[in-house]
């Protein structure tokens, strides 16, 4: 065995020679790892070995570029291309044997093998376009090659994995094989041998135009995937790029295409967005690092789970576990509701499997899994319970206090509260330590988000059972102190009282919710408030006309549910336009409070929107709600909207300049008043020490 660089190495397997890549953790193509394949090419080619295996150490096969090295001053070694070529350029077969996950760099890499072999659990993928970047090492003008131009259009577009069985069916690896590392290996050499044995010509990917001629000019396949990007992924750059990439891979040659990838791939590579996009990456991750929290914590095993009312957020929480294969037990008041809440359940499935995302089969497994109850003592063998009945402080209580009478010992009590008090709901149990929040967004089934709430007498496993439980359901935990709405609500509340401040002086709801949109939000305030219902929260027995949202909901107004809201709803299209007759109400509403309309400028409305979430956010983080800055990113970026490609507020903040901030938030303070509008503390300080807000992590 020969060392190559730190983290390959070069073995021998009878007349094969087996290059290793062994970088945990996931075998990212850094520097060493780049030097290290590129020597080991050029040693197999000078020994006697007849064909060359590479292969991964440890949990996956390359996980693409190491994205720490971009924009940063990694040492100088053999670039990416240089190692491909000489993979490509091989005279001796070169097998590429994959095991794990061989994601963007990885998969390219793997595509300069003359063949691949891959694990039955192995899975393949583009995902460049999640970091707002296109796969700038050939993989738009090879992968159409082997897998022809729509498959190739639906990965790099939508960054999705795909699995072996897929893989092997679209003509992108070879052999599969069944069973673990070893057999892998055994196999991919048994696999290089046969093709010395064969002796039949090496060809290489790049030279295989069969499948991207057959859509040569085929305008109809681009433009059907620019609808689809148009849609999903409005206000993103690199979706079109990579678009343009594989449109190039069917109408120019290879080399020109490649030219052309080359070229966009540095300039999304330098652009703001991808630098947003790469920063949220790593703010997920960073959010799972919880100081103070031993990593030896052992999360506790979730075997059963149990969720209290079958509502808008009980329905979709309990279809998260059964989703991840977990038996979830609901219970609901009474049996109609119960039955309502099921049926919601079963329709959302049933919509999936109309849409083809999943099967008919599929469809009755997770329903499977669901158990409907009206008996709360059905939650003596769950391990953990999420309440999520009505937002009522008393209700709560009392339903902790008989949960903890019900409940195994060892069972963790969550409630879904969205603002209210933890540690008040812990106190009416005999297990503080084990009850905590976990709040999920709506819809629960949909959104990444999961606030994990952390109550002052949480122990560290419960903790950590929470964050595991979040990413085991698929979700993207982010752990948050105590406090009126925790991060995301909190921050939220201002932004609401400033919008509707604005709609007084004479902004109008299209007006305030456009500039939120043109940002790259997909709604603004009202329309949101029209899709949540307007009604939620208010009472009529207890209205009294003192909000605009009290004096439209008493005139009738419930948002989309029933066409009328801020804005009017066509019934077959759902198309919103403004209402004038909610103008007139609200200009009623504003003479009733001596407040004279004027214009508001789109950059005002921007302003007084934002700054005072961002003031927020610094408060937030001085007293230690959030853990870090790039915290409150993930939570606004994966529960409310904000756009990845503007990083989340703390990140956004940072790139418009703090000094610029305070000195706004400073003016509207003195001209508008108001509590949110008070400076915070750290944000003065950041501002005068020329600190980001995104790097700051919480001393408490
Ligand atoms: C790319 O490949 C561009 C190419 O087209 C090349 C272009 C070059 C052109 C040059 C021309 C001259 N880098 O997610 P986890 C770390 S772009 C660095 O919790 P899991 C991660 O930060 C890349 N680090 O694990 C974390 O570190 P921590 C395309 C990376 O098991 C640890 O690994 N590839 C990294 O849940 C564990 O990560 C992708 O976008 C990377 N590439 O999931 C794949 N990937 O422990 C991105 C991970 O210190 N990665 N780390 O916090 C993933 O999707 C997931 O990490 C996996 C594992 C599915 C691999
Ligand atoms: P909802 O009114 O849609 O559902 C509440 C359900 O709880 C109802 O089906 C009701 O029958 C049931 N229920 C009430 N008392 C019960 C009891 N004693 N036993 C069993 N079931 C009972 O409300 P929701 O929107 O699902 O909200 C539930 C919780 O989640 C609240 O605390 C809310 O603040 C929080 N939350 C809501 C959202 C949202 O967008 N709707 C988002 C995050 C968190």
């Amino acid at each position: 065995m020969i060392e190559l660089s730190q983290s390959v190495r070069l073995e021998r397997s009878g007349d094969v020679a087996v290059l290793v890549v062994d970088s945990p953790p996931v075998n990212a193509l850094s520097w060493h790892v780049r030097q290290g394949i590129h020597d080991g090419m050029v040693q197999a080619r000078e020994s006697d070995a007849t064909a060359v295996v590479l292969i991964c150490a440890g949990r996956t096969f390359i996980a693409g570029a190491d994205i720490s090295e971009f924009g940063g001053n990694a040492p100088a070694a053999a670039s990416l291309p240089e190692l491909q070529a000489l993979m490509e350029d091989s005279t001796i077969p070169v097998v590429a044997a994959v095991h794990g996950t061989a994601l963007g760099g990885g998969l390219e890499v793997a595509l300069c093998a003359h063949f691949r072999v891959g694990l039955a659990s192995s899975r393949y993928g583009l995902p460049e376009v999640n970091l707002g970047l296109l796969p700038g090492a050939g993989g738009t003008q090879r992968l159409p090659r082997l897998v022809g131009v729509p498959k190739a259009l639906d990965l790099v577009t939508s960054g999705r994995h795909m699995s072996a069985a897929e893989a092997f069916e679209e003509g992108l690896i070879d052999e599969l094989v069944d069973g673990d590392w070893d057999a892998l290996r055994s196999a991919a050499v048994a696999f290089a041998q046969r093709v010395v044995a064969d002796g039949g010509e090496l060809i290489r990917v790049a030279d295989r135009n069969q499948r991207v001629l057959a859509d040569r000019g085929n305008d109809a396949v681009f433009a059907e995937y620019r609808a689809i990007v148009n849609r999903k992924a409005r206000g993103f750059l690199a979706p079109e790029y990579n678009i343009r990439c594989v449109e190039a891979a069917a109408n120019l040659d290879f080399a020109d295409g490649a030219a052309l990838e080359q070229k966009l791939f540095f300039e999304l590579l330098t652009g703001p967005q991808s630098a947003a996009q790469r920063y949220g990456f790593f703010a997920e991750r960073a959010a799972n690092k919880i100081p103070g929290l031993s990593p030896e914590t052992k999360p506790l095993a979730i075997g059963q789970a149990g969720v209290l009312g079958a509502g808008t957020m009980g329905g979709g929480i309990a279809m998260n576990f059964a989703n991840a294969g977990i038996p979830v037990t609901i219970v609901e008041r009474d049996a109609e509701a119960l039955e309502r809440g099921l049926a919601v359940v079963r329709k959302n499935y049933e919509r999936s499997a109309s849409r083809g995302s999943i099967t008919a089969e599929t469809v009755e497994q997770r329903m499977g899994l669901i158990t409907g109850s009206v008996d709360k003592a059905d939650f003596a063998s769950c391990d953990i319970v999420i309440e999520a009945v009505f937002e009522d402080m008393e209700l709560k209580k009392a339903i902790f206090a008989e949960l903890d009478g019900i409940c195994s010992p060892h069972a963790i009590l969550a409630s879904n509260t969205s603002a209210l008090d933890i540690n008040e709901i812990a106190s009416v149990t005999s297990r503080p330590e084990q009850v905590l929040g976990m709040h999920f967004f709506s819809p629960a089934n949909v959104m990444k988000l999961l606030e994990v709430v952390r109550g002052v007498h949480s122990s560290d496993e419960v903790l950590a059972t929470a964050m595991a439980l979040g990413k085991q359901i698929g979700k993207v935990a982010v752990m948050v102190g105590v406090c009126n709405g925790f991060v995301g609500n909190r921050m939220l509340f201002m932004r609401g009282a400033e919008a509707e401040r604005m709609l007084l002086e004479g902004a109008t709801p299209a007006q305030i919710d456009s500039v939120l949109y043109e940002f790259g939000f997909p709604m603004g305030p009202f329309s949101m408030s029209d899709l949540a219902g307007l009604d939620i929260g208010w009472k009529e027995a207890t209205s009294s006309s003192s909000t605009i949202r009290e004096v439209l909901c008493e005139s009738g107004r419930r948002g989309q549910k029933n066409g009328r809201g801020y804005y009017l709803y066509d019934p077959e299209t759902r198309a919103a336009t403004p209402d004038p007759e909610v103008e007139e109400l609200i200009a009623e509403f504003a003479a009733g409070q001596g407040i004279k309309p004027r214009e508001v400028s789109d950059q005002e409305i921007l302003e007084r929107l934002l700054y005072p979430m961002i003031n927020e956010g610094a408060k937030i983080l001085d007293e230690g709600i959030a853990i870090r800055g790039s915290d409150i990113d993930v939570v606004w970026v994966n529960g409310y909207g904000w756009p990845l490609y503007q990083g989340g507020p703390m990140y956004w903040a940072d790139s418009v300049g703090l000094s610029e901030i305070v000195e706004r938030i400073r003016h509207y303070g003195a001209t508008l008043g108001g509590r949110h509008w008070e400076l915070s503390p750290l944000l003065e300080r950041l501002a005068s020490e020329d600190g980001k807000l995104q790097s700051h992590q919480s001393q408490s």
